[in-house]
């Protein structure tokens, strides 16, 4: 990168370290350097930031970049930046351009609103020198019911002095007696130019150029319609791919950073997610990160891969607040001799220096807690299966208090997780007061762990849990097990997408695979005369055992339920009973049956009754929500020599209807039932 853009891509710590360096410099041999030194400690190198009220919208310029924010909307409908004018999208309206929004429903109505939380006040919150913190706020009150959210919504846009890029938060507030509301999705979007930013990064290994939001409009629409083959692209190269958003999700775990590169001039457009604790149901739940438009997005809470259960549901007039962010969007450039590519890996870098920065310590808002204000919860995870063993990165963490495994629906408070070193140790830092449960769960093992008390963290408190000992679910030893228990479908046969619905992304990218588009029809393709049939013992679950048990393509639009079947052996049946450990992935308006022995068309041995709406399979998800079921199988029931296991997903009528098995164990009788 260029020396003097360089410098430019600073993050704000790094740069006071380099003014003070050069301050030691130069005051070496220049005296009266000292006095134009500021009292806020030498951030002598770039200049205030500046607020200027203008009517109908006020900017904010720190001599890097200029944000322009529609007043008292708390829009955002213009970026200046490193020569480019706007790098949002100017051809689209002022409100769709940076904005704040929700998607809502009233329970007794199904109809879907999307409220876009325009303020109705601008409260200039900080206004010095060094930052510029503004507050576009909305009241709710019963006249609005029919048309706004039931929210009393502060949205806050902070910038700091030498900083490249602004952070925003949003403290939604409800108050009791209020009605009865489903809000199913909350996120702040961007909209950037399409003629500037071709290039998407998401990852390491997910980046590439995308189709523009026209090569879309001119593509066939795919099932669902935000899947579209492009099949008249600007970029010839392009043509006859895929293109879907949901095909750039991410774990929120992951979903750190992402954003756009400008080849020409060298620009890019960040989104720094510096914390998950705002975010809903866990470390593992999946959202969208940036797609074709061009557009980059922070979803704070949504239903993708999860379903209606994510919805947060307001009832009885219960009263709420929460502060979603704050979030970073974040500018760089280099010169033009320079790979603009490089800008990811700076992007990357930033993001690891806001994540260390966390929690910050400029939010004006008393409902963000700076580092004091906050607690830090200690221990050891041991788990206790066949033999004790140390947890090794188990993901442990605090969730409001619930059941066992509650933290993946839960969508009202905060969650703070980290994962165990090898030798079981986690450290839980930077948590907000308040009651929450200890939760984890160990990747290797079924089921999930709960902490039998409640956990009260304390403003600057340090509570040590001691050593926890997680015993798993278990009757007895394992007669034989089919896939690893870690909640995902990842480690059976993902197949080749069909060669005319390709993202060219994923071609060469195995452990990506399951993101192609279309993978429920290969099913049929794969097993076109009969269901899957699996050996235990013979049958490799790698390349044996389709990664989601859909339904049977048979033309027409028409998908039929099918059965798979698990053969076994056993030398010979035990006196006690067995347990069969189900563990599903994802489900989707969907039921499995559990025939053994007995024929597939008598009454089931077991059922799930239907379950799920996570949508992984359309979505291109490698899981959804976890389900794990132990089904009692009396010895009486088996027999020596072979026997046979029937899995039916009986619910059939669409492509998207089905399960994705995380892993299946048959246990013998425990040893002291004998
Ligand atoms: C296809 O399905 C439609 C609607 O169910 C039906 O009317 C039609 O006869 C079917 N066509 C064939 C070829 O099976
Ligand atoms: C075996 O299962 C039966 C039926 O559910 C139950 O009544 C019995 O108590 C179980 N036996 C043991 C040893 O758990
Ligand atoms: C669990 C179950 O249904 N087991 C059946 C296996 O088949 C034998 C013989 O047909 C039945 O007696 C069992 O009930």
């Amino acid at each position: 990168m260029g020396k003097k853009k360089e410098v430019l891509l600073l993050s704000r710590r790094r740069m006071m370290v380099i003014a003070v360096l050069l301050f030691f410099i130069l005051t070496a041999d220049s005296k009266s350097f000292r006095n134009t030194k500021n009292d806020s400690g030498g951030q002598v190198l770039y200049p205030p930031v500046q607020l200027h009220m203008q009517g109908d919208h006020v900017v904010v310029d720190n001599g890097i970049f200029r944000i322009t924010i529609a007043s008292p909307e708390g829009i955002v409908t213009g970026i200046r930046y490193n020569g480019i004018d706007n790098i949002l999208n100017d051809h689209k309206e002022k409100n769709d351009r940076g904005y704040w929004d929700v998607n809502w429903s009233d329970p007794s109505d199904v109809k879907d609103n999307l409220d876009k939380l325009t303020g109705d006040q601008l409260d200039v919150i900080a206004n010095d020198e060094n930052q510029v913190e503004l507050s576009f706020k909305r009241y709710w009150t019963l006249s609005r019911k029919d048309s706004d959210v039931s929210l009393n919504v502060d949205k806050r846009f902070v910038v700091l002095r030498g900083s490249s890029g602004f952070y925003s938060y949003g403290i939604f507030e409800r108050q009791k007696g209020w009605p009865d509301v489903d809000i199913y999705q909350g996120r702040i979007v961007f909209k950037l130019q399409d003629k500037l930013f071709r290039y998407m990064a998401v990852s390491d290994e997910r980046q590439r150029v995308m189709p523009t939001f026209e090569d879309r409009e001119r593509g066939e629409a795919l099932d669902y319609p935000e899947a579209v083959l492009l099949t008249d692209p600007s970029n010839s190269l392009l043509k006859g791919e895929v293109d879907d958003k949901y095909q750039y999700s991410a774990e929120d775990k992951d979903n750190r950073v992402h954003g756009w590169i400008c080849s020409d001039p060298p620009v890019g457009f960040w989104m720094i997610t510096p914390s998950n604790e705002f975010r809903t149901a866990g470390p593992i739940k999946q959202d969208l990160t940036s797609h074709a438009g061009p557009v980059t997005l922070s979803m704070f809470f949504s239903t993708h891969y999860a379903g209606i259960d994510l919805r947060i549901k307001f009832r009885d007039g219960e009263p709420w607040k929460k502060v979603f962010g704050p979030v970073f969007i974040y500018l760089n450039s280099v010169t033009t001799e320079d790979n603009p590519i490089s800008l990811w890996a700076d992007a990357k870098e930033e993001m690891f220096q806001q994540t260390e920065s966390w929690p910050y310590d400029f939010p004006h808002s008393s409902d963000y807690p700076r580092a004091h204000q906050r607690g830090l919860v200690t221990g050891r995870l041991l788990v206790g299966d066949v033999e004790l063993a140390r947890a090794n990165s188990a993901f442990v963490g605090l969730a409001p208090p619930g059941e066992i495994g509650s933290w993946q629906q839960e969508n009202k408070g905060y969650q703070f997780w980290t994962q165990t070193d090898d030798e079981g140790y986690f450290t839980i830092k930077n948590v907000r007061p308040g009651f929450y449960n200890l939760y984890a769960w160990v990747p290797g093992y079924i089921g999930d762990y709960m902490h039998h008390s409640v956990v009260n963290v304390l403003q600057g408190s340090r509570i040590r849990m001691g050593t926890l000992v997680y015993e798993p679910p278990r009757n007895g030893p394992t007669v034989w097990e089919i896939g690893v228990p870690d909640r995902t479908a990842a480690e059976f046969y993902v197949p080749e997408p069909n060669p005319t619905l390709m993202n060219q992304l994923y071609a060469s990218q195995r452990t990506e695979a399951f993101r192609q588009y279309g993978l429920w029809d290969r099913y049929t393709d794969l097993y076109p005369d009969g269901d899957l049939v699996y050996t235990v013992g013979v049958s490799n679950y790698e390349t044996d055992w389709f990664f989601a048990h859909v339904n049977r393509n048979v033309g027409n639009k028409t998908y039929l339920p099918t059965t798979w079947t698990i053969f076994f052996d056993l030398e010979d049946v035990t006196i006690g009973n067995y347990t069969i450990r189900l563990a599903l992935a994802s489900a989707n308006a969907a039921e499995v049956q559990v025939h053994i022995n007995n024929s597939k068309d008598m009454l089931p041995f077991f059922t799930t009754g239907l379950i799920g709406r996570d949508n992984a399979i359309a979505r291109h998800g490698i899981h959804g929500l976890y389900w794990l079921y132990s089904i009692n199988v009396l010895h009486s029931q088996l027999r020596a020599g072979r026997n046979v296991m029937y899995l039916t997903q009986t619910r059939g009528l669409g492509p998207f209807r089905g399960v994705m098995y995380d892993y299946i164990r048959l246990e013998g009788p425990s040893r002291s039932q004998k």
